[in-house]
């Protein structure tokens, strides 16, 4: 992989992703928080019940990308896949990865964290067991999301007192929480308060409302819950 040094002001970036929310609504909400220039490649599926991919799978190989999969990135020589590179990368070039060793060790820890819950969120909405599974999922998300409230504490953002890329992060899977279970931000007040501190930043704020965001589907076609254009 080549590495371009900047990631210059007027440089239009692409981030390439299936026409849903999923892994990319963090690293758009960063794009347009840091006032990035970026187009969407949106890559659609087939009918059912072949979910045809080839949008995908025909360009696929031909990115010049090391690790082929969706979401990407395209900035210049720079050409990366992983979500979490992909937001670290954004972020490094506006400083919001944290400063002090203890606010980079708490975006290591919290993003790790973050992707365990993501995925089990996921697994449980694609499971054809769905709603077998979703009483025992809904029991054990207090306790989940008071971890994360008391990780939060009295801090204003989760690695301390400036934002990083990883309140984007939080907020994607808290806000898929809220979407799944309405009152489950209803207990931990700091992550209630976090929640309307992220949705009123000015960029977040204009982006949330705009006709791009793309809130649903949060899943593919074939999830149990979440795949709905809403
Ligand atoms: N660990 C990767 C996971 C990427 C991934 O699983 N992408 C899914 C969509 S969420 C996909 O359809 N990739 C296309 C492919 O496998 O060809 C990340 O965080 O970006």
């Amino acid at each position: 992989m080549s590495a371009q040094p900047e990631l210059g002001a007027a440089m239009e970036v692409t981030l390439g992703y299936w026409d849903i929310r999923g892994l990319a609504h963090a690293i758009r909400l960063l794009l347009e928080y840091t006032g990035t220039p970026y187009r969407e490649r949106h890559y659609s599926t087939g009918p059912a019940p072949d979910y045809d991919k080839s949008d995908w799978t025909d360009e696929k190989e031909k990115l010049g990308l090391d690790f082929p999969n969706l979401p990407y990135l395209l900035a210049g020589t720079t050409k990366l896949t992983q979500s979490n590179a992909i937001l670290r990368y954004i972020a490094r070039k506006h400083n919001l990865c944290g400063e002090t060793e203890e606010e980079m060790l708490r975006a290591d820890l919290l993003e790790n964290q973050l992707m365990e819950m993501r995925l089990g969120f996921a697994r449980l909405c694609y499971n054809p067991d769905f709603e077998l599974l979703k009483p025992a999922y809904l029991e054990q998300l207090p306790a989940k999301l008071q971890e994360l409230s008391r990780f939060l504490g009295a801090r204003p953002w989760f690695a301390g007192d400036k934002l990083t890329y990883v309140d984007f992060l939080a907020y994607d899977v808290l806000e898929q929480q809220r979407m799944f279970a309405p009152t489950c931000l209803e207990g931990p007040g700091n992550l209630r308060a976090f929640m309307r501190r992220f949705e009123a930043l000015e960029k977040v704020a204009a982006y949330l409302r705009s006709g791009r965001c793309l809130k649903t589907p949060v899943f593919w076609r074939t999830a149990r819950w979440g795949s709905a254009k809403e």
